[in-house]
């Protein structure tokens, strides 16, 4: 069996992202996502100029062979951008794979090992009402975990709040917009935020937070403590996590349980994490750790420290990442939960799926592969936009924050 051909597709309806369809001899073909927001064709040009001429010829069924040869045979290991090139490679390989085996992906990773797979939803609000009203419509709607974020008085724009869009998009600038922050404000505003959550939603529901990066370990540890009577099932990339020891300061000040690594993309970022039992979820996922291949390895890991799978599902990660997320999450046996914020009607066309939420819990479908396709033809209808990520400034003087 032979790769014949490969072809990246960008398109943008309502948001960017990058697919790319692997074609085989047999008449086969696999589609993997390949969107990095905000830089989406630093990945392109990977893929399209670096590496579809090396796919060319080589044996479809060798996953494993063809992931070392990008991986290894670059050099250059690691990065958003390459492992973003490698995710879409490996799960396109998987979706052959399974097709030929005419099953859905989740068999051949080992088979079913739960009845679904149970996701959050976002609730924002302006305010604490707000978002309070919010969480009471995600748990009407079957949630059964629910993250809440706010806004923050006295700050004009805090990450994950949409206003009166429902959807959440934070590439929303032509060039970065600039959000402003005060921690001191945000620890003030948090706690009773969740107290007025947790009142209002009684014992039952998961409640979540991301703190998007922005606190020091010292008082992520304050804000960890400040929550743990409202037993969060999780507080989200307290501090940034690059140096990866600095989570034993928040671990000796609180209880609260820890989930990090939307941003990394090898299991060499989350190894000490993980290994020294600094965090409870892992939140790597498909597209930007290295594919089905590589997220498998560091969920092993992570199971034999007991700290299980969180996958990162903003809707930048388009619903080729989500169907093969959900195959891994159906199959992964230290799964904990799966983030989950719907795409819009119109982003959802153009990518046919046989996924489906119900009550709380996702279920991918069991159509052979990983169940999500791209409309070729209604993709070319929504060409590329250019959009950014924002940026965060200290409010007080203007410093350059974490976003
Ligand atoms: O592109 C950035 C988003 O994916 C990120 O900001 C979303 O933090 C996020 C989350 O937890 O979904
Ligand atoms: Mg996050």
């Amino acid at each position: 069996m032979k790769i014949t051909a490969a072809r990246v597709i960008v398109c943008s309806p309502g948001r960017n992202f990058v697919t790319l369809k692997i074609e085989t001899d047999q008449g086969v073909y696999g589609v993997g996502d390949a969107t990095l927001n905000g830089r989406e064709l630093a990945v392109v040009s990977y893929l399209e100029d670096h590496v579809i001429p090396c796919l060319i010829g080589r044996d479809p069924q060798q996953i494993e062979d063809i992931w070392q040869y990008l991986y290894k045979g670059a050099y250059w290991r690691r990065g958003p951008v390459t492992m973003s090139a490698i995710a879409a490679v490996d799960t396109a390989l998987w979706d052959i794979k399974a097709k030929m085996a005419n099953m859905p992906l989740y068999q051949l990773l080992g088979g079913r090992s739960r009845t679904g797979v149970m996701v959050y939803g976002h609730a924002n609000g302006r305010d604490t009402a707000e978002t309070v009203d919010e969480v009471l419509r995600h748990k009407e709607e079957g949630y059964l975990a629910i993250r809440a974020q706010s806004g923050v008085p006295g700050l004009n724009k805090v990450y994950g709040v949409s206003g009166t869009n429902r959807l959440y998009e934070p590439a929303d600038g032509n060039l970065p917009s600039e959000h402003d922050w005060s921690t001191e404000k945000y620890l003030r505003h948090t706690p009773g935020l969740f107290e007025a959550v947790r009142e209002a939603v009684g014992p039952d529901i998961h409640l979540l937070h991301d703190v998007h990066h922005r606190l020091t370990p010292i008082e992520a540890g304050q804000l960890g403590k400040a929550l743990e009577p409202m037993r969060l099932f999780w507080m989200e990339d307290p501090t940034p996590a690059e140096n990866q020891d600095a989570f034993q300061w928040i671990r000796h000040h609180t209880t609260t349980p820890i989930a990090v690594g939307e941003i990394f993309n090898s299991i060499w970022d989350c190894k000490a994490l993980i290994e020294k039992q600094l965090i409870d979820y892992i939140r790597t996922t498909v597209v930007h750790a290295g594919g089905i291949t590589h997220l498998r390895r560091i969920a092993d890991l992570a199971s034999i420290y007991q700290v299980r799978t969180g996958c990162h599902g903003a809707t930048d990660l388009s619903p080729v990442c989500m169907g093969a997320a959900l195959h891994f999450d159906t199959w992964v046996p230290n799964f904990g939960v799966q983030e989950f914020m719907p795409h819009s009607e119109e982003m959802l066309s153009v990518f046919p799926h046989d996924y489906r939420f119900e009550r709380g819990m996702m279920h991918c479908g069991e159509s052979p592969g990983h169940g999500v396709d791209i409309d070729e033809k209604l993709a070319a209808k929504y060409p590329y936009q250019r959009a950014y990520l924002p940026v965060n400034r200290l409010q007080h003087d203007g410093t350059l924050w974490n976003w």
